[in-house]
């Protein structure tokens, strides 16, 4: 009996180390907006362990450099989104004077609201990355829970006056 276990726990990590697919926008994505007229691309990670995954709803604000901010309501694809262990890629629509320069993100805010199901349903967020035309605007591993009734809020605001050593921008985390 103690082989079986070992073997099922054996199994259960390997499943954890593969990657599920996440989702995709579709390949002839375009802003058609006037108002927002410029692509940016943000991959989300959840994470892998046990009911990372969510159904709720993850709304998202940028804010770049100079002030120019870009929301989306709800980071939602075609497909089930924020699946454990998957990696979700979006393209948002954002301000022509969004990420102008090639400066790091200041802010980046993560919303969680009751989906459609109405019950909490936290979710383990562990990356973010959102990058304009292939150029990195910021990169951050949270690897923190969310959840409706506890933190409704989560995401880094860039620290101004310091540094890491290796000249990346640092970020302080934003809990609420
Ligand atoms: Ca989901
Ligand atoms: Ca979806």
């Amino acid at each position: 009996m103690p082989s079986l276990l070992l073997f099922m726990c054996v199994l259960l990590s390997l499943a954890s180390f593969i990657q599920a697919k996440g989702t995709k926008p579709p390949d002839n994505f375009k802003c058609h907006s006037s108002d927002n007229p410029k692509r940016i691309d943000v991959a989300v990670e959840t994470g892998s362990e046990y009911f990372s995954g969510t159904d709720d709803a993850i709304s998202l604000l940028l804010r770049d450099s100079q002030g120019v901010v870009c929301t989306v309501a709800d980071l939602n694809n075609s497909g089930n989104d924020h699946e454990t262990n998957s990696i979700d890629y979006y393209a948002i629509c954002c301000p022509q004077d969004f990420a102008k320069a090639h400066d790091p993100l200041s802010m980046l805010l993560l919303g969680h609201r009751r989906g459609h199901k109405g019950d909490c349903d936290d979710w383990f967020v562990e990356r973010i990355e959102v990058r304009r035309q292939g150029f990195l605007l910021l990169k951050y591993r949270f690897h923190a829970w969310t959840h409706p009734s506890k933190a409704m809020m989560l995401g880094v605001s860039q620290v101004t006056s310091s540094h890491s050593n290796n000249g990346k921008p640092s970020y302080s985390l934003i809990h609420l």
